[in-house]
């Protein structure tokens, strides 16, 4: 949180200042998978007991997955296992993985422009039927408890170790 996310909060600074472009955003990405790779067999340690199974993904049109990463290292720390979506992900996917048994998804957003591919993935998992059979948890920067109400998610989260906390509660009470 002290080092690589507050690096990262800089480089987005930067950004909007017009002091970065995209090309310095890719190598402060590298560079903070790189620090992850050390840091998830840490994370994976802290492992607490819980049950259940996961789907995770960055929504349609959106790219960002380092908080998504971030989340799917917590959650697996956490006992749950997760099937990890990727980036870009339709609805349709979302759908297969909760037909394929996932309990909860989650969904990631950094773009304004893409919040709105979160509320649209709900309607869809309610027409097909399986807004019963699984928790909806949603995260990301622009988001907040209240926009998650509002696209009518069970629970929001600000961060990762939040996620996996909330995940776990979720299922507790289902
Ligand atoms: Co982009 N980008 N980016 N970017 N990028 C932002 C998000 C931006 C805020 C920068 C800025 O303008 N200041 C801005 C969005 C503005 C907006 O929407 N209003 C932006 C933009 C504009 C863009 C492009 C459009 C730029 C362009 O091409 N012109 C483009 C979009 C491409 C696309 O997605 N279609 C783009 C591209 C990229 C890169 C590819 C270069 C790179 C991403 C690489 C990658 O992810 N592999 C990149 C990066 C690195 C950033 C910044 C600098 C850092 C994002 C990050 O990784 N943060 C970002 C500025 C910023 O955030 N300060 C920016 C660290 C990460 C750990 O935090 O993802 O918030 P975060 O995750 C947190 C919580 O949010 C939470 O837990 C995590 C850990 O605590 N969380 C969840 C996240 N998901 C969760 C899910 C949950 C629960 C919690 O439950 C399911």
């Amino acid at each position: 949180n002290q080092a690589l996310i507050a690096a990262m909060s800089e480089v987005g600074k930067r950004y909007e200042s017009g002091d970065f472009f995209v090309p310095e955003m890719l190598i402060a990405a590298r560079a903070m998978q790189a620090g992850l790779k050390h840091l998830k067999p840490l994370l994976v340690k802290s492992k607490i007991k819980s049950a259940g199974k996961i789907a995770i993904g960055t929504v349609k049109g959106d790219l960002h997955d380092i908080g998504k990463n971030l989340v799917v290292m917590m959650l697996e720390g956490a006992g749950f296992e997760v099937i990890d979506l990727g980036i870009d992900v339709s609805a349709d996917k979302f759908i297969n993985a909760i037909q394929d048994g996932a309990q909860v998804v989650g969904m990631s957003t950094l773009l304004t422009t893409t919040m709105a591919n979160m509320q649209s993935t709900i309607e869809s998992i309610k027409e097909a039927g399986l807004r019963e059979k699984v928790k909806v948890i949603v995260g990301g920067a622009p988001l907040n408890k209240g926009y998650a109400e509002l696209i009518g998610a069970d629970g929001y989260a600000p961060d990762a170790s939040s996620a996996a906390r909330l995940a776990n509660q979720l299922l507790l009470n289902h």
